[in-house]
């Protein structure tokens, strides 16, 4: 089975790559050029299985990207978990958080129906369709009233993606994911933001955490079990779509709360509004509340009831509340005891988006005042990461048996391939072999050495690309 991800550097990313390998699929993904060269969460991946995944560079709003990779490749499954997803950024920000998650779903959808029909597509739907729900708890039946640009964009992709499925017979199944976090979360979103504030704070730090509102109720769940439910949508006989959520509510404070917890740290509550504080049992004031990471419009009271996914998919969430909390709050301590070894935002704030975005914390442009936790943050797709590379330890995963997988060399990926015939100075390998399979090229090979056309200088550079 052949599987393609679009967002594969993402956090869901991370989990689902895992996943299908550890059933056996190749795996194929798209990652979005940069000038870092870095690949976001999949640089977390142990080595042995980042170098089973074969990668195309590219981004999803480009039509001709998108037919050109889904042509070539012809995957079983095409997982589009690709978009511009965090909420506060798209205030600021519609414009591209259209073209991305619009724009981007539609070439998808395009790409599908004209070059591989039989091809089974998962859209990544969300919570935010609901907006302000009419009914609690929300399901497949709960009318849509989206609150921020990020969930119009999303309702756009959901109605199309129904649309191609109707009009078109592909199989496209919309996934209407509630929040799920995880310990390689982006630090912009507020669990992850929080549990990196707690270790900071738990290793001494007397900066207090910033939020915005407090009051705020999501659904939280665990990211590797929703990754579970997203391939059980495609082993049904017919498209449809599921709600996945846990069917428990919190509010940021609370999460705050038992974050601290966690980390040994009784907190109280005093205070109301915008002069809240969380005090600890000594009187420090360890979190207080900014404006600036409150939205224009909030979407929230939400509750999953995921009836229809438990029954039809046999899907459950595993990992509690309290769980998840542990998870990301552990994880991050860890990660910042080991000092040296953490990768640091090289001087950007919490909320920075990889690649090209130049908002800061909420969609704001740099500058404003950062959180503290901003400068010890481990950021993943951001340039930070590239710069510890080497040092930056992996998550532990379970050890899966990583199959080879097909057209990729083995051991491809691991340095860059200056001698292999095919691959361009300074590019991974693994770049290389997507880069041909998109232009129709032979693969790289490590038979012929020096095989580049055209002359290089003893300096070693213009090397010419040669079509064969
Ligand atoms: P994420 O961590 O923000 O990852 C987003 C991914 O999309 C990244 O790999 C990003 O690449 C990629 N991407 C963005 N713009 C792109 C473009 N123009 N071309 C190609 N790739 C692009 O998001 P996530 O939490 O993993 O979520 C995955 C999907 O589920 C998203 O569609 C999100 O909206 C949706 N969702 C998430 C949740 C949740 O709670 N996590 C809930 C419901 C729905 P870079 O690394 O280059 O930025
Ligand atoms: O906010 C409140 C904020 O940014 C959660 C995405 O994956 O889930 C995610 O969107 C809540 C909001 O995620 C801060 O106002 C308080 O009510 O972590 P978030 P989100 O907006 O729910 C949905 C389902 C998706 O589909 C999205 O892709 O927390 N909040 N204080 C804060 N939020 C942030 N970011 N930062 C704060 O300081």
């Amino acid at each position: 089975m052949k599987a393609l991800i679009t967002g594969i550097t993402g956090q869901d990313g991370y989990f689902l790559t895992q996943l299908l390998l550890s059933k056996g699929y190749e795996v194929y993904g798209v990652v979005r050029r940069n000038s870092a060269r870095n690949l976001g969460t999949l640089q977390l991946l142990p080595e042995e299985l980042r170098k089973e995944v074969g990668l195309l560079e590219g981004d999803v709003t480009d039509a001709a990207f998108v037919d050109r990779a889904v042509s070539q490749v012809k995957p079983d499954e095409l997982y589009h978990l690709a978009a511009q997803s965090f909420v506060a950024y798209s205030f600021a920000n519609p414009s591209s958080t259209y073209d991305i998650n619009i724009g981007g779903t539609l070439n998808v959808v395009n790409a599908i129906r004209d070059s591989s029909p039989r091809t089974k597509l998962y859209f990544a739907g969300t919570s935010e369709l609901f907006g302000k729900p009419e009914a609690v708890p929300q399901n497949e039946s709960t009318p849509f009233r989206p609150r921020s640009p990020y969930g119009v964009s999303k309702l756009a992709g959901f109605w199309t993606v129904k649309v191609y499925r109707e009009a078109y017979n592909v199989f496209a199944s919309n996934g209407i994911l509630f929040n799920h976090e995880s310990e390689v979360r982006g630090p912009e979103f507020v669990t992850r933001k929080i549990s990196l504030g707690v270790a900071r704070i738990a290793k001494g730090s007397s900066e207090p955490l910033v939020l915005g509102n407090l009051s705020a109720v999501k659904d939280w769940g665990y990211a590797k079990d929703y990754v579970e439910g997203m391939w059980a949508m495609l082993q049904q006989e017919k498209p449809d779509d599921f709600v996945l959520g846990t069917g428990e509510a919190h509010t940021v404070r609370e999460f705050a709360t038992e974050a601290f917890r966690v980390a040994g740290i009784e907190i109280r509550w005093e205070g109301e509004g915008l002069n809240e504080v969380g005090v600890s049992g000594d009187g420090r004031v360890l979190v207080r509340v900014s404006k600036e990471f409150f939205r224009p419009l909030e979407a929230d009271n939400f509750l999953a009831d995921y009836s229809k996914a438990r029954k039809v998919l046999g899907w459950r969430p595993k990992t509690s509340f309290k769980e998840l909390v542990r998870i990301m709050v552990e994880s991050d301590m860890k990660r910042g005891a080991k000092g040296a070894g953490v990768p640091r935002c090289p001087g950007g704030e919490v909320g920075h988006r990889p690649s090209g975005s130049q908002a800061g914390p909420q969609g704001k442009p740099r500058g404003h005042s950062r959180p503290p936790e901003a400068l010890e943050a481990p950021i993943y797709g951001h340039q930070g990461l590239r710069r510890a590379s080497g040092r930056v330890q992996a998550c532990p995963v379970r050890k899966l048996r990583a199959p080879r997988v097909r057209g990729l060399p083995q051991g491809a990926g691991r340095d860059v391939g200056a001698e292999w015939e095919g691959v361009l100075p300074g590019e991974d390998k693994r770049r290389a072999e997507g880069r041909a399979l998109l232009q129709g090229l032979p693969r790289p090979s490590p038979q012929r050495k020096g095989g580049y056309s055209g002359s290089t200088s003893r300096r070693g550079s213009s090397p010419i690309w040669r079509r064969r």
